[in-house]
Protein backbone atom coordinates (compact mmCIF):
# COMPACT_ATOMS: atom_id res chain seq x y z
CA UNK A 1 0.00 0.00 0.00
CA UNK A 2 2.59 2.46 0.74
CA UNK A 3 4.39 1.77 -2.72
CA UNK A 4 0.71 2.53 -3.91
CA UNK A 5 0.48 5.43 -2.40
CA UNK A 6 4.29 6.25 -3.52
CA UNK A 7 3.43 5.40 -6.76
CA UNK A 8 0.39 7.64 -6.87
CA UNK A 9 2.24 10.55 -4.88
CA UNK A 10 4.56 10.74 -8.26
CA UNK A 11 1.69 10.68 -10.48
CA UNK A 12 0.56 13.70 -8.36
CA UNK A 13 -2.68 12.15 -8.18
CA UNK A 14 -3.21 13.39 -4.62
CA UNK A 15 -6.69 12.21 -4.01
CA UNK A 16 -5.40 8.95 -4.94
CA UNK A 17 -2.40 9.07 -2.58
CA UNK A 18 -4.89 10.29 0.20
CA UNK A 19 -6.96 7.42 -0.30
CA UNK A 20 -4.44 4.76 -0.06
CA UNK A 21 -2.90 6.65 2.62
CA UNK A 22 -5.97 6.20 4.78
CA UNK A 23 -6.56 2.99 3.69
CA UNK A 24 -2.71 1.92 4.83
CA UNK A 25 -3.91 4.00 7.93
CA UNK A 26 -7.17 1.84 8.44
CA UNK A 27 -5.11 -1.32 7.64
CA UNK A 28 -2.83 -0.51 10.99
CA UNK A 29 -4.80 0.39 13.35
CA UNK A 30 -7.41 -2.68 12.90
CA UNK A 31 -4.32 -4.59 12.66
CA UNK A 32 -5.04 -6.65 9.55
CA UNK A 33 -1.98 -8.93 9.12
CA UNK A 34 -3.29 -11.02 6.09
CA UNK A 35 -5.89 -11.13 3.42
CA UNK A 36 -8.05 -13.36 5.85
CA UNK A 37 -8.32 -10.43 8.44
CA UNK A 38 -9.96 -8.33 5.61
CA UNK A 39 -13.06 -10.43 5.50
CA UNK A 40 -14.39 -9.10 8.96
CA UNK A 41 -13.48 -5.88 7.62
CA UNK A 42 -15.71 -5.65 5.20
CA UNK A 43 -18.82 -7.68 6.32
CA UNK A 44 -18.33 -5.15 9.78
CA UNK A 45 -16.19 -1.93 8.99
CA UNK A 46 -15.77 -0.04 12.00
CA UNK A 47 -18.17 3.29 12.80
CA UNK A 48 -17.21 6.40 10.31
CA UNK A 49 -15.20 3.77 8.20
CA UNK A 50 -14.78 5.81 4.71
CA UNK A 51 -16.42 3.81 2.09
CA UNK A 52 -14.03 4.95 -0.62
CA UNK A 53 -11.12 3.76 1.77
CA UNK A 54 -13.19 0.15 2.00
CA UNK A 55 -14.14 0.06 -1.76
CA UNK A 56 -10.21 0.45 -2.73
CA UNK A 57 -9.23 -1.92 -0.17
CA UNK A 58 -11.84 -4.53 -1.67
CA UNK A 59 -9.99 -3.80 -4.81
CA UNK A 60 -6.68 -4.69 -3.61
CA UNK A 61 -8.11 -7.33 -1.96
CA UNK A 62 -10.03 -9.33 -4.63
CA UNK A 63 -7.77 -8.45 -7.84
CA UNK A 64 -4.64 -8.86 -5.94
CA UNK A 65 -2.08 -5.60 -4.78
CA UNK A 66 0.78 -6.50 -6.94
CA UNK A 67 -1.98 -6.42 -10.02
CA UNK A 68 -2.80 -2.62 -8.86
CA UNK A 69 1.00 -2.23 -8.04
CA UNK A 70 1.77 -3.27 -11.50
CA UNK A 71 -0.57 -1.48 -13.61
CA UNK A 72 0.27 1.85 -11.29
CA UNK A 73 3.71 1.07 -12.47
CA UNK A 74 2.81 1.08 -16.07
CA UNK A 75 1.18 4.99 -15.18
CA UNK A 76 4.49 6.64 -14.14
CA UNK A 77 6.45 8.62 -16.35
CA UNK A 78 8.46 6.05 -18.48
CA UNK A 79 12.18 6.45 -17.30
CA UNK A 80 11.09 6.52 -13.73
CA UNK A 81 9.24 3.05 -14.33
CA UNK A 82 12.35 1.78 -15.89
CA UNK A 83 14.91 2.41 -13.19
CA UNK A 84 12.25 0.91 -10.87
CA UNK A 85 12.60 -2.20 -12.90
CA UNK A 86 16.23 -2.06 -13.23
CA UNK A 87 15.95 -3.37 -10.03
CA UNK A 88 18.99 0.11 -9.29
CA UNK A 89 16.26 2.02 -6.82
CA UNK A 90 13.01 1.22 -5.10
CA UNK A 91 9.93 3.05 -5.56
CA UNK A 92 9.68 4.51 -1.96
CA UNK A 93 13.37 5.69 -2.95
CA UNK A 94 11.94 6.92 -6.06
CA UNK A 95 9.20 9.02 -4.82
CA UNK A 96 11.70 10.00 -2.03
CA UNK A 97 13.77 11.67 -5.05
CA UNK A 98 10.65 12.92 -6.94
CA UNK A 99 9.98 14.86 -3.10
CA UNK A 100 13.45 16.42 -2.68
CA UNK A 101 14.77 17.41 -6.46
CA UNK A 102 11.43 16.85 -8.73
CA UNK A 103 12.75 14.46 -10.66
CA UNK A 104 10.28 13.26 -13.42
CA UNK A 105 12.76 11.92 -16.04
CA UNK A 106 16.26 9.67 -16.75
CA UNK A 107 17.65 13.63 -17.28
CA UNK A 108 16.42 14.98 -14.45
CA UNK A 109 18.09 11.98 -12.82
CA UNK A 110 21.43 12.21 -14.62
CA UNK A 111 21.56 15.85 -13.46
CA UNK A 112 20.99 14.69 -10.07
CA UNK A 113 23.86 12.26 -9.83
CA UNK A 114 26.50 14.79 -11.99
CA UNK A 115 25.81 16.88 -9.06
CA UNK A 116 25.77 14.43 -6.33
CA UNK A 117 22.40 15.33 -5.07
CA UNK A 118 20.34 12.13 -5.60
CA UNK A 119 22.80 10.71 -2.83
CA UNK A 120 21.23 13.14 -0.06
CA UNK A 121 18.22 12.05 -0.40
CA UNK A 122 16.85 10.90 2.79
CA UNK A 123 16.82 6.56 2.39
CA UNK A 124 18.83 7.03 -0.60
CA UNK A 125 22.94 7.43 -0.15
CA UNK A 126 25.64 6.15 -2.39
CA UNK A 127 25.70 3.01 -2.90
CA UNK A 128 22.15 3.55 -4.29
CA UNK A 129 23.34 6.98 -6.32
CA UNK A 130 26.08 4.61 -8.12
CA UNK A 131 23.40 1.59 -8.88
CA UNK A 132 21.50 4.32 -10.75
CA UNK A 133 24.10 5.82 -12.43
CA UNK A 134 25.17 2.40 -13.56
CA UNK A 135 21.74 1.43 -14.89
CA UNK A 136 21.09 4.77 -16.80
CA UNK A 137 22.80 3.59 -19.58
CA UNK A 138 21.68 0.48 -20.25
CA UNK A 139 18.20 2.08 -19.89
CA UNK A 140 18.44 4.68 -22.51
CA UNK A 141 19.80 1.85 -24.56
CA UNK A 142 16.92 0.17 -24.18
CA UNK A 143 13.92 2.63 -24.43
CA UNK A 144 11.88 2.16 -27.38
CA UNK A 145 12.90 5.05 -30.08
CA UNK A 146 10.28 6.41 -32.32
CA UNK A 147 11.29 7.90 -35.72
CA UNK A 148 11.42 11.51 -36.05
CA UNK A 149 8.44 11.80 -38.42
CA UNK A 150 5.77 9.99 -35.82
CA UNK A 151 7.25 12.76 -33.14
CA UNK A 152 7.25 15.71 -34.96
CA UNK A 153 3.40 15.11 -35.95
CA UNK A 154 2.60 14.33 -32.26
CA UNK A 155 4.72 17.39 -31.52
CA UNK A 156 3.56 20.17 -33.32
CA UNK A 157 0.06 20.66 -32.81
CA UNK A 158 1.09 20.58 -29.13
CA UNK A 159 3.40 23.34 -29.93
CA UNK A 160 1.27 25.58 -31.85
CA UNK A 161 -1.33 24.98 -29.34
CA UNK A 162 0.96 26.19 -26.84
CA UNK A 163 2.61 28.97 -28.50
CA UNK A 164 -0.64 30.31 -29.39
CA UNK A 165 -1.58 30.30 -25.46
CA UNK A 166 -1.62 33.89 -23.91
CA UNK A 167 1.73 34.78 -21.93
CA UNK A 168 3.82 32.00 -23.45
CA UNK A 169 7.21 33.58 -24.06
CA UNK A 170 8.05 30.45 -26.19
CA UNK A 171 7.43 26.69 -26.82
CA UNK A 172 10.05 24.35 -27.88
CA UNK A 173 10.74 20.94 -28.34
CA UNK A 174 13.86 19.35 -26.51
CA UNK A 175 16.13 16.27 -26.76
CA UNK A 176 16.58 14.12 -29.31
CA UNK A 177 13.50 15.75 -31.28
CA UNK A 178 14.69 18.87 -31.13
CA UNK A 179 18.02 18.35 -32.53
CA UNK A 180 16.34 16.49 -35.34
CA UNK A 181 17.29 12.91 -34.35
CA UNK A 182 16.36 10.19 -36.78
CA UNK A 183 14.85 8.37 -34.67
CA UNK A 184 13.81 9.86 -30.91
CA UNK A 185 13.73 8.81 -27.28
CA UNK A 186 10.75 10.60 -25.67
CA UNK A 187 8.90 13.75 -26.30
CA UNK A 188 9.06 16.38 -24.50
CA UNK A 189 8.53 20.21 -24.60
CA UNK A 190 9.31 23.30 -22.65
CA UNK A 191 7.76 26.35 -22.50
CA UNK A 192 8.04 29.78 -20.68
CA UNK A 193 4.77 30.75 -19.24
CA UNK A 194 4.53 32.49 -15.57
CA UNK A 195 1.33 30.00 -15.01
CA UNK A 196 0.97 27.46 -16.66
CA UNK A 197 -2.56 25.96 -14.46
CA UNK A 198 -4.96 26.84 -17.55
CA UNK A 199 -2.16 25.29 -20.33
CA UNK A 200 -1.82 21.90 -18.27
CA UNK A 201 -6.04 22.03 -17.62
CA UNK A 202 -6.23 22.66 -22.02
CA UNK A 203 -3.80 20.09 -22.59
CA UNK A 204 -4.87 17.60 -20.83
CA UNK A 205 -8.54 17.93 -21.97
CA UNK A 206 -7.23 17.49 -25.75
CA UNK A 207 -9.07 14.71 -27.34
CA UNK A 208 -6.01 12.81 -27.93
CA UNK A 209 -4.19 13.55 -24.31
CA UNK A 210 -4.47 10.03 -21.76
CA UNK A 211 -5.04 10.84 -18.12
CA UNK A 212 -1.71 12.65 -16.75
CA UNK A 213 0.97 10.24 -15.79
CA UNK A 214 2.39 12.72 -13.80
CA UNK A 215 0.95 15.49 -12.92
CA UNK A 216 2.37 18.97 -11.00
CA UNK A 217 2.18 22.80 -10.88
CA UNK A 218 4.84 23.37 -13.22
CA UNK A 219 4.89 19.70 -15.23
CA UNK A 220 2.51 16.90 -16.71
CA UNK A 221 2.91 14.31 -18.71
CA UNK A 222 0.62 11.97 -20.42
CA UNK A 223 0.27 9.55 -23.72
CA UNK A 224 -0.99 10.76 -27.17
CA UNK A 225 -1.37 8.32 -29.87
CA UNK A 226 0.67 5.77 -26.86
CA UNK A 227 3.29 7.95 -27.29
CA UNK A 228 4.89 9.79 -24.45
CA UNK A 229 4.50 13.28 -24.09
CA UNK A 230 5.74 15.44 -21.27
CA UNK A 231 5.50 19.09 -21.13
CA UNK A 232 7.40 21.43 -18.84
CA UNK A 233 6.85 24.99 -17.73
CA UNK A 234 9.91 25.90 -15.74
CA UNK A 235 9.92 29.39 -14.13
CA UNK A 236 10.68 32.00 -16.75
CA UNK A 237 12.90 34.00 -15.13
CA UNK A 238 15.61 31.08 -15.89
CA UNK A 239 13.53 28.95 -18.56
CA UNK A 240 16.04 29.49 -20.92
CA UNK A 241 18.42 27.10 -18.49
CA UNK A 242 16.15 24.45 -18.56
CA UNK A 243 15.69 24.68 -22.81
CA UNK A 244 19.67 24.26 -22.77
CA UNK A 245 19.80 21.09 -20.84
CA UNK A 246 17.38 19.54 -21.87
CA UNK A 247 18.15 20.16 -24.90
CA UNK A 248 21.60 18.56 -25.02
CA UNK A 249 23.67 16.68 -26.39
CA UNK A 250 24.87 15.08 -23.05
CA UNK A 251 27.73 15.55 -24.93
CA UNK A 252 27.52 19.56 -25.93
CA UNK A 253 25.92 20.24 -22.45
CA UNK A 254 29.38 18.58 -20.71
CA UNK A 255 31.79 20.77 -23.72
CA UNK A 256 29.97 24.16 -22.55
CA UNK A 257 30.58 23.25 -19.27
CA UNK A 258 34.25 22.66 -20.12
CA UNK A 259 33.80 26.24 -21.46
CA UNK A 260 32.23 27.61 -18.84
CA UNK A 261 34.38 27.04 -16.18
CA UNK A 262 37.45 28.53 -18.46
CA UNK A 263 35.11 31.51 -18.71
CA UNK A 264 34.76 31.94 -15.06
CA UNK A 265 31.61 30.47 -14.94
CA UNK A 266 29.93 27.16 -13.29
CA UNK A 267 27.17 25.69 -15.70
CA UNK A 268 24.69 23.24 -13.91
CA UNK A 269 21.57 22.18 -15.39
CA UNK A 270 19.88 24.66 -12.99
CA UNK A 271 21.63 27.22 -14.77
CA UNK A 272 24.64 29.26 -15.30
CA UNK A 273 26.62 29.77 -11.62
CA UNK A 274 29.31 32.70 -11.03
CA UNK A 275 32.45 31.86 -9.29
CA UNK A 276 30.85 32.71 -6.13
CA UNK A 277 27.65 30.44 -6.66
CA UNK A 278 24.95 33.41 -7.96
CA UNK A 279 23.26 32.49 -10.38
CA UNK A 280 22.62 34.21 -13.39
CA UNK A 281 18.98 33.85 -14.88
CA UNK A 282 18.52 33.12 -18.25
CA UNK A 283 15.10 33.39 -19.93
CA UNK A 284 15.88 32.26 -23.23
CA UNK A 285 19.33 30.35 -24.14
CA UNK A 286 20.40 32.95 -25.61
CA UNK A 287 21.62 34.42 -22.57
CA UNK A 288 23.63 31.47 -21.81
CA UNK A 289 25.67 31.72 -25.07
CA UNK A 290 25.67 35.20 -24.83
CA UNK A 291 26.97 35.32 -20.94
CA UNK A 292 29.86 32.66 -22.31
CA UNK A 293 30.80 34.68 -25.24
CA UNK A 294 29.86 32.42 -27.70
CA UNK A 295 26.68 32.95 -30.15
CA UNK A 296 23.67 30.86 -29.87
CA UNK A 297 24.69 27.11 -31.76
CA UNK A 298 22.18 26.19 -33.31
CA UNK A 299 20.65 22.79 -31.70
CA UNK A 300 21.08 20.80 -34.45
CA UNK A 301 24.51 20.66 -34.79
CA UNK A 302 24.87 20.41 -30.55
CA UNK A 303 26.95 17.10 -31.11
CA UNK A 304 29.48 18.27 -28.34
CA UNK A 305 32.52 17.55 -31.30
CA UNK A 306 33.18 20.72 -33.08
CA UNK A 307 30.88 23.34 -32.52
CA UNK A 308 31.91 25.36 -29.68
CA UNK A 309 35.15 25.48 -30.56
CA UNK A 310 33.86 26.64 -34.63
CA UNK A 311 31.98 29.11 -32.34
CA UNK A 312 34.33 30.73 -30.06
CA UNK A 313 36.32 31.53 -33.57
CA UNK A 314 33.40 32.99 -34.56
CA UNK A 315 33.14 31.13 -37.61
CA UNK A 316 29.81 29.14 -37.17
CA UNK A 317 28.04 29.67 -40.57
CA UNK A 318 24.59 30.68 -41.01
CA UNK A 319 21.99 27.22 -41.40
CA UNK A 320 19.86 27.00 -44.06
CA UNK A 321 16.06 28.04 -42.38
CA UNK A 322 12.54 27.45 -43.97
CA UNK A 323 12.87 31.39 -45.02
CA UNK A 324 15.30 30.29 -47.81
CA UNK A 325 13.35 27.85 -48.91
CA UNK A 326 12.16 29.39 -52.27
CA UNK A 327 10.60 26.07 -54.09
CA UNK A 328 10.33 22.04 -54.01
CA UNK A 329 11.70 19.91 -56.28
CA UNK A 330 10.74 16.22 -55.60
CA UNK A 331 6.91 15.22 -55.17
CA UNK A 332 4.50 13.33 -56.21
CA UNK A 333 1.51 12.54 -57.65
CA UNK A 334 -1.55 10.68 -58.56
CA UNK A 335 0.31 10.11 -62.02
CA UNK A 336 2.08 7.79 -59.93
CA UNK A 337 2.07 6.72 -56.09
CA UNK A 338 0.66 10.11 -54.71
CA UNK A 339 -2.23 10.79 -53.54
CA UNK A 340 -3.34 14.20 -54.13
CA UNK A 341 -4.09 15.03 -57.86
CA UNK A 342 -1.49 17.93 -59.07
CA UNK A 343 -3.93 20.99 -58.59
CA UNK A 344 -3.77 19.86 -55.05
CA UNK A 345 -0.39 19.92 -55.03
CA UNK A 346 0.11 23.34 -56.86
CA UNK A 347 -2.53 24.88 -54.62
CA UNK A 348 -0.79 23.91 -51.35
CA UNK A 349 2.78 24.78 -52.70
CA UNK A 350 1.41 28.30 -53.87
CA UNK A 351 -0.24 28.18 -50.17
CA UNK A 352 3.61 28.11 -48.72
CA UNK A 353 4.86 30.56 -50.61
CA UNK A 354 7.07 28.92 -52.88
CA UNK A 355 7.88 30.59 -56.36
CA UNK A 356 8.63 26.89 -57.99
CA UNK A 357 8.02 23.22 -57.14
CA UNK A 358 8.38 20.19 -59.70
CA UNK A 359 5.73 17.40 -60.37
CA UNK A 360 8.07 14.32 -59.95
CA UNK A 361 6.36 11.03 -60.73
CA UNK A 362 8.05 7.43 -61.11
CA UNK A 363 8.94 6.33 -64.19
CA UNK A 364 7.42 2.78 -66.19
CA UNK A 365 9.45 -0.10 -64.12
CA UNK A 366 9.35 1.91 -60.59
CA UNK A 367 8.45 0.10 -57.92
CA UNK A 368 6.04 1.90 -56.55
CA UNK A 369 2.49 1.43 -56.81
CA UNK A 370 1.37 3.20 -59.58
CA UNK A 371 3.77 4.89 -62.43
CA UNK A 372 3.97 7.52 -64.97
CA UNK A 373 4.05 5.30 -68.22
CA UNK A 374 5.53 6.62 -71.27
CA UNK A 375 1.67 8.03 -73.13
CA UNK A 376 0.90 9.55 -69.83
CA UNK A 377 3.66 12.11 -70.28
CA UNK A 378 2.00 13.66 -72.66
CA UNK A 379 -1.58 13.61 -71.18
CA UNK A 380 0.45 15.35 -67.78
CA UNK A 381 2.17 17.89 -70.02
CA UNK A 382 -1.44 18.87 -71.03
CA UNK A 383 -2.71 19.05 -67.79
CA UNK A 384 0.33 20.93 -65.76
CA UNK A 385 -0.17 23.64 -69.18
CA UNK A 386 -3.62 24.04 -68.01
CA UNK A 387 -2.45 24.51 -64.46
CA UNK A 388 -0.07 27.39 -65.28
CA UNK A 389 -2.79 29.46 -66.53
CA UNK A 390 -4.50 28.60 -63.56
CA UNK A 391 -1.64 29.74 -60.75
CA UNK A 392 0.39 31.83 -62.35
CA UNK A 393 2.11 33.14 -59.24
CA UNK A 394 3.83 29.95 -58.91
CA UNK A 395 6.26 27.99 -61.61
CA UNK A 396 5.49 24.49 -61.95
CA UNK A 397 7.96 21.91 -63.40
CA UNK A 398 7.07 19.21 -65.04
CA UNK A 399 9.82 16.50 -63.54
CA UNK A 400 10.27 12.78 -63.11
CA UNK A 401 12.33 11.04 -60.77
CA UNK A 402 13.16 7.97 -62.77
CA UNK A 403 14.43 4.97 -61.62
CA UNK A 404 18.24 3.88 -62.25
CA UNK A 405 17.89 0.25 -64.01
CA UNK A 406 20.51 -2.45 -63.00
CA UNK A 407 22.99 -1.44 -65.95
CA UNK A 408 22.67 2.17 -65.07
CA UNK A 409 20.50 3.06 -67.91
CA UNK A 410 17.34 4.84 -66.90
CA UNK A 411 14.15 4.11 -66.91
CA UNK A 412 12.40 6.48 -69.73
CA UNK A 413 14.22 7.00 -73.10
CA UNK A 414 16.58 10.33 -73.89
CA UNK A 415 14.17 11.31 -76.03
CA UNK A 416 11.01 11.19 -73.11
CA UNK A 417 13.38 12.46 -70.44
CA UNK A 418 14.61 15.59 -72.82
CA UNK A 419 10.36 16.64 -72.44
CA UNK A 420 10.83 16.66 -68.36
CA UNK A 421 11.75 20.13 -67.20
CA UNK A 422 14.06 18.33 -64.44
CA UNK A 423 14.87 14.88 -64.31
CA UNK A 424 15.59 13.47 -61.30
CA UNK A 425 17.12 9.83 -60.53
CA UNK A 426 17.13 6.91 -58.54
CA UNK A 427 17.90 3.46 -57.11
CA UNK A 428 14.74 2.50 -55.58
CA UNK A 429 15.59 -1.25 -54.54
CA UNK A 430 17.08 -2.65 -51.64
CA UNK A 431 21.05 -3.64 -51.97
CA UNK A 432 20.02 -6.32 -54.31
CA UNK A 433 24.02 -5.77 -55.88
CA UNK A 434 27.08 -5.28 -54.47
CA UNK A 435 28.74 -1.97 -53.40
CA UNK A 436 30.71 -1.65 -56.56
CA UNK A 437 27.94 -2.23 -59.36
CA UNK A 438 25.49 0.61 -56.85
CA UNK A 439 28.21 2.77 -57.42
CA UNK A 440 29.11 2.23 -61.03
CA UNK A 441 24.78 2.37 -61.72
CA UNK A 442 24.65 6.27 -59.95
CA UNK A 443 27.84 7.43 -61.47
CA UNK A 444 26.67 6.44 -65.10
CA UNK A 445 23.07 7.98 -64.05
CA UNK A 446 25.22 11.29 -62.83
CA UNK A 447 27.02 11.35 -66.41
CA UNK A 448 23.92 11.72 -68.25
CA UNK A 449 23.20 15.23 -68.88
CA UNK A 450 20.02 15.02 -68.71
CA UNK A 451 19.89 13.91 -64.91
CA UNK A 452 20.16 17.17 -62.26
CA UNK A 453 19.59 15.27 -59.50
CA UNK A 454 20.00 11.88 -57.27
CA UNK A 455 17.35 11.54 -54.72
CA UNK A 456 17.47 9.82 -51.02
CA UNK A 457 21.47 8.46 -52.23
CA UNK A 458 21.69 6.11 -49.47
CA UNK A 459 18.23 4.38 -49.93
CA UNK A 460 17.91 3.66 -46.23
CA UNK A 461 14.20 3.20 -44.84
CA UNK A 462 14.13 4.62 -41.40
CA UNK A 463 14.15 2.82 -39.30
CA UNK A 464 13.73 -0.97 -40.90
CA UNK A 465 16.21 -0.19 -43.74
CA UNK A 466 20.29 1.06 -43.60
CA UNK A 467 21.59 2.92 -46.46
CA UNK A 468 23.72 1.51 -49.05
CA UNK A 469 26.91 0.71 -47.74
CA UNK A 470 29.19 2.48 -50.40
CA UNK A 471 32.25 4.80 -50.60
CA UNK A 472 30.25 7.90 -50.35
CA UNK A 473 32.89 10.33 -50.48
CA UNK A 474 33.69 8.86 -54.24
CA UNK A 475 29.90 9.43 -54.80
CA UNK A 476 30.39 12.80 -53.99
CA UNK A 477 33.53 13.56 -55.90
CA UNK A 478 31.30 11.70 -58.96
CA UNK A 479 28.49 14.58 -57.99
CA UNK A 480 31.01 17.47 -58.46
CA UNK A 481 32.50 16.21 -61.42
CA UNK A 482 29.17 15.53 -63.20
CA UNK A 483 27.66 18.71 -61.72
CA UNK A 484 24.51 16.46 -60.15
CA UNK A 485 22.37 17.50 -57.02
CA UNK A 486 22.23 15.27 -54.40
CA UNK A 487 19.49 15.26 -52.26
CA UNK A 488 18.46 15.80 -48.90
CA UNK A 489 14.50 13.95 -48.79
CA UNK A 490 12.44 14.82 -46.19
CA UNK A 491 10.14 11.80 -46.11
CA UNK A 492 10.68 10.56 -42.26
CA UNK A 493 11.27 7.00 -43.78
CA UNK A 494 14.42 8.61 -45.73
CA UNK A 495 16.14 11.63 -44.44
CA UNK A 496 18.23 10.66 -46.68
CA UNK A 497 21.56 12.27 -46.64
CA UNK A 498 21.60 11.84 -43.22
CA UNK A 499 23.39 15.10 -41.37
CA UNK A 500 26.52 13.45 -40.88
CA UNK A 501 26.51 12.42 -44.84
CA UNK A 502 24.93 15.89 -45.68
CA UNK A 503 28.35 17.49 -44.13
CA UNK A 504 30.27 15.33 -45.98
CA UNK A 505 28.93 16.22 -49.15
CA UNK A 506 28.70 19.83 -48.75
CA UNK A 507 32.68 19.66 -47.27
CA UNK A 508 33.29 17.80 -50.87
CA UNK A 509 32.19 20.68 -52.80
CA UNK A 510 28.09 18.95 -53.77
CA UNK A 511 25.83 21.11 -54.20
CA UNK A 512 22.45 19.67 -52.38
CA UNK A 513 19.00 20.09 -53.02
CA UNK A 514 16.02 19.57 -49.87
CA UNK A 515 13.16 18.24 -50.55
CA UNK A 516 9.85 16.85 -49.42
CA UNK A 517 9.09 14.06 -51.48
CA UNK A 518 5.97 14.07 -50.92
CA UNK A 519 3.05 12.00 -51.79
CA UNK A 520 0.23 14.16 -50.19
CA UNK A 521 -0.52 17.69 -50.12
CA UNK A 522 -1.00 17.85 -46.32
CA UNK A 523 2.89 17.11 -45.50
CA UNK A 524 4.51 19.12 -48.25
CA UNK A 525 5.46 21.32 -45.22
CA UNK A 526 6.42 18.97 -42.45
CA UNK A 527 8.46 17.03 -44.75
CA UNK A 528 10.13 20.11 -46.43
CA UNK A 529 10.69 21.07 -42.45
CA UNK A 530 12.11 17.89 -41.62
CA UNK A 531 14.53 18.26 -44.50
CA UNK A 532 15.59 21.11 -43.64
CA UNK A 533 16.64 20.22 -39.65
CA UNK A 534 18.30 17.13 -41.50
CA UNK A 535 20.20 19.51 -43.92
CA UNK A 536 21.06 21.60 -40.48
CA UNK A 537 22.72 18.60 -38.43
CA UNK A 538 24.71 18.73 -41.71
CA UNK A 539 25.35 22.22 -41.14
CA UNK A 540 23.91 23.12 -44.45
CA UNK A 541 24.00 26.60 -45.75
CA UNK A 542 21.40 28.49 -47.91
CA UNK A 543 24.36 28.81 -50.56
CA UNK A 544 24.82 25.02 -50.78
CA UNK A 545 21.08 24.28 -51.75
CA UNK A 546 19.80 24.76 -55.24
CA UNK A 547 16.24 25.27 -53.92
CA UNK A 548 17.32 28.70 -51.86
CA UNK A 549 18.28 30.36 -55.75
CA UNK A 550 15.72 31.48 -58.05
CA UNK A 551 13.77 29.45 -60.58
CA UNK A 552 16.14 31.09 -63.65
CA UNK A 553 19.30 30.28 -61.69
CA UNK A 554 17.84 26.65 -61.37
CA UNK A 555 16.82 26.82 -64.52
CA UNK A 556 20.26 27.69 -65.71
CA UNK A 557 21.85 24.85 -63.90
CA UNK A 558 20.44 22.37 -65.48
CA UNK A 559 20.61 23.67 -69.46
CA UNK A 560 24.22 23.78 -68.41
CA UNK A 561 24.54 20.18 -67.75
CA UNK A 562 22.22 19.06 -70.33
CA UNK A 563 24.20 21.10 -72.82
CA UNK A 564 27.66 19.96 -71.55
CA UNK A 565 29.05 23.32 -70.56
P1 LIG B 1 16.72 10.41 -26.37
O1 LIG B 1 15.58 10.88 -25.51
O2 LIG B 1 17.32 9.12 -25.95
O3 LIG B 1 16.41 10.46 -27.82
O4 LIG B 1 17.92 11.44 -26.19
P2 LIG B 1 17.88 12.88 -25.62
O5 LIG B 1 19.10 13.58 -26.07
O6 LIG B 1 16.57 13.53 -25.91
O7 LIG B 1 18.05 12.60 -24.09
P3 LIG B 1 17.04 12.67 -22.86
O8 LIG B 1 15.65 12.89 -23.29
O9 LIG B 1 17.33 11.50 -22.00
O10 LIG B 1 17.57 13.93 -22.09
C1 LIG B 1 17.34 15.22 -22.61
C2 LIG B 1 18.58 16.01 -22.49
O11 LIG B 1 18.96 16.13 -21.11
C3 LIG B 1 19.80 15.45 -23.16
O12 LIG B 1 19.82 15.68 -24.53
C4 LIG B 1 20.88 16.18 -22.43
C5 LIG B 1 20.37 16.19 -21.02
N1 LIG B 1 20.91 15.00 -20.33
C6 LIG B 1 20.30 13.85 -20.12
N2 LIG B 1 21.12 13.00 -19.50
C7 LIG B 1 22.27 13.62 -19.35
C8 LIG B 1 23.52 13.25 -18.78
O13 LIG B 1 23.71 12.14 -18.31
N3 LIG B 1 24.48 14.20 -18.79
C9 LIG B 1 24.28 15.45 -19.33
N4 LIG B 1 25.27 16.34 -19.35
N5 LIG B 1 23.15 15.79 -19.89
C10 LIG B 1 22.15 14.90 -19.88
Amino acid sequence: MQQLAALAFIRGDVAEETLLKRAAELVRTQRIQSDADLEPLFHAPPAGSDPDVLKRLRQMYEAGGWVLLESMLADVPADLRWLIESGAITIEQIAAAHRALDVTSAADIAASIREQMLRRVAGIGEPVEAAVAAALPGIRAAIPRIPLGRAAAIAEPLLAHLRALPGVAWAEPVGSLRRGQDMVGDIELVASLADPTDAIEQILALPDASHPLHRSARRVYMLMERVQVGLRFPEPSNAGAALLYLTGSAAHFAALQTHADSAGFRLTPTGLHTRDGVLREAAVEDDIYRALGLPTIPPEIRDGDDEIAIASRGELPALVTRRDIRGDLHMHSTWSDGRDSIDAMVAACRALGYEYMAITDHSPTSAATRNLTIDGVKRQADEIEGLRARYPEIAILQGCEVDILPDGRLDFPDRVLELFDIVLASLHEPAGQGSDQLMKRYVTAMRHPLVTLITHPTNRLVPHRAGYDLDYDRLFEAAVETRTVVEIDGSPSHLDLDGALARRAIAAGAEVAIDSDCHRAEMLDRQMQLGILTARRGWVEPRHVVNTRSLADVRAAIARKRAGR
